[in-house]
């Protein structure tokens, strides 16, 4: 069986989880050996990537990489298409939320804690966000919402990330039509909403554990 190093609150681990649902393949969690950015997790896996896939011995880090590596090993049940410019396209949109947007949502964390709450700076990733989302709008406008893509793993991890903060810290980010249809596209499908059942009692979680009593 397929073996993930996860831990419970990670985007990355989620989005892996979408692609394993949508491909009904079965598998097992371990939290990684001997704990996140450890000595010995890192001679596992030198980059000590949060999921890394251990599938018989043959060990893989990024999420991306391992949905490959799974479209390609398990064809069943595809992510991709034929066509290689429709390939292609679905890459550059998953690039577009590993490397573009779901870093501007990293910019959100560290402000949850009511000890490192600045406004400057939720009011800079609130603007950077609205850009991303924008360019998203405009992309998204491309594609029809039919069956799940391998570029649907992770926006709706960070869609949810992104409301839950937001709604605590205030702020004005802007959710364009484009992006909203696609969200509640998103949602209605197995995997996602399979996957939203499991992880967000962790989304949860983290949030009270930053926020505590101010909640
Ligand atoms: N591009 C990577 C990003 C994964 C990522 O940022 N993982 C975090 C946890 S969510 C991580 O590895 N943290 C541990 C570390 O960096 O040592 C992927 O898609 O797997």
């Amino acid at each position: 069986m397929l073996t993930i190093y996860a831990i419970p609150h990670s985007l990355y681990c989620a989005k892996l989880r979408i692609a394993l649902r949508h491909k009904q393949l079965e598998w097992k969690e371990e939290l990684p050996p001997g704990g996140v950015g450890s000595d010995h997790f890192r001679s596992i896996i030198p980059s000590g990537n949060i999921p890394t896939l251990n599938d018989g011995g043959f060990i893989l880090g990024d999420s991306e990489a391992i949905i490959e590596y799974l479209e390609e090993a398990h064809p069943d049940n595809s992510l991709m298409p034929e066509n290689p410019r429709h390939r292609a396209k679905y890459r550059e949109m998953s690039r577009f939320h590993d490397t573009r947007l779901e870093p501007v949502l990293r910019q959100f964390f560290p402000l949850v804690d009511p000890a490192n709450r600045d406004q400057s700076q939720i009011g800079a990733a609130t603007i950077a966000m609205n850009a991303r989302l924008a360019q998203l709008d405009a992309m998204l406008s491309g594609f029809d919402h039919v069956t799940l893509r391998l570029f649907d793993c992770g926006y709706p991890i960070t869609f949810i990330w992104l409301r839950a903060i937001t709604d605590r810290l205030g702020g004005a980010v802007q959710w364009p039509e484009n992006v909203v249809a696609y969200d509640r596209w998103l949602r209605s499908t197995h995997a996602v909403s399979e996957e939203i059942a499991h992880y967000m009692p962790h989304v949860e979680d983290w949030l009270a554990s930053k926020l505590g009593a101010s909640q």
